[in-house]
């Protein structure tokens, strides 16, 4: 089985979860800093699983390697569903991480239904022929202020279903025992265990 990964990112937080997500089930990770890859792919997918696909063929086509992409975000219930795969665009221009997270918690004031979910969608390229995808996601509601100083993005006001506290309260490994990202990425490698078992059998 394939245990050495590209992760198609741009983001460290990502990395470091890809990382501590995969490293216990014996898939050695490497970034594109650690590669000496630059690339930036233009998002232009609808959907999540578009561009993780996006992102994870663009290194791909670089490396020739096996790469693995992430594409996430924040689904607001009160919001129809925004900002979605807009998430790290959320507000335009001129945010950042922190920005986007309080333009989210303004725009959310009115609010009494505060339902929202996290989903990641992750591409793997295997091969030439083979693309692996998996999703997950994590359910629960925004907090009114920011609680917490781990994790990234919109951590600070996530509260998980049946928790009391924020995702970015949580220490990494408890994060990542629930979130999307470690829930879509289990599956993954179910999936890519599938995989080679099936190729093993031919
Ligand atoms: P790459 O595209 O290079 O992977 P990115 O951060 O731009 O990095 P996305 O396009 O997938 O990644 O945007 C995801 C955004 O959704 C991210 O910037 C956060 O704002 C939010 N997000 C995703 N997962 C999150 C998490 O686990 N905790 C908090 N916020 C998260």
């Amino acid at each position: 089985m394939e245990k050495k990964f590209v992760i198609a990112t741009n983001n460290p937080h990502k990395v470091v979860e890809f990382k501590k997500i995969l490293a216990p089930l014996g898939i050695e990770c490497v970034s594109l800093k650690e590669m000496g890859i630059v690339c930036d792919a233009e998002e232009t997918g609808t959907t999540f699983a578009e561009n993780a696909y996006i992102k994870a063929k663009a290194v791909y086509d670089i490396c020739k390697l096996p790469t693995v992409a992430d594409d996430s975000g924040i689904c607001v219930d009160a919001l129809g569903g925004e900002p979605g795969v807009y998430s790290a665009r959320y507000g335009g221009e001129g945010y950042d991480d922190e920005g986007r997270m309080y333009l989210l918690l303004k725009n959310m004031e009115q609010q009494e239904n505060r339902a929202a979910h996290f989903t990641s969608s992750i591409s793997c390229v295997l091969n030439d022929e083979t693309v692996l995808n998996a999703e997950g996601y994590i359910f629960g509601r925004l907090t009114r202020e920011p609680r917490g100083t781990n994790g990234f993005g919109y951590d600070p006001i996530f509260l998980p279903d049946g928790y009391s506290m924020t995702t970015a309260e949580m220490e990494g490994e408890a994060k990542n025992a629930i979130s999307h990202r470690g829930n879509a990425l289990r599956e993954f490698v179910l999936k890519l265990k599938e995989y080679y078992h099936a190729y093993s059998d031919q």
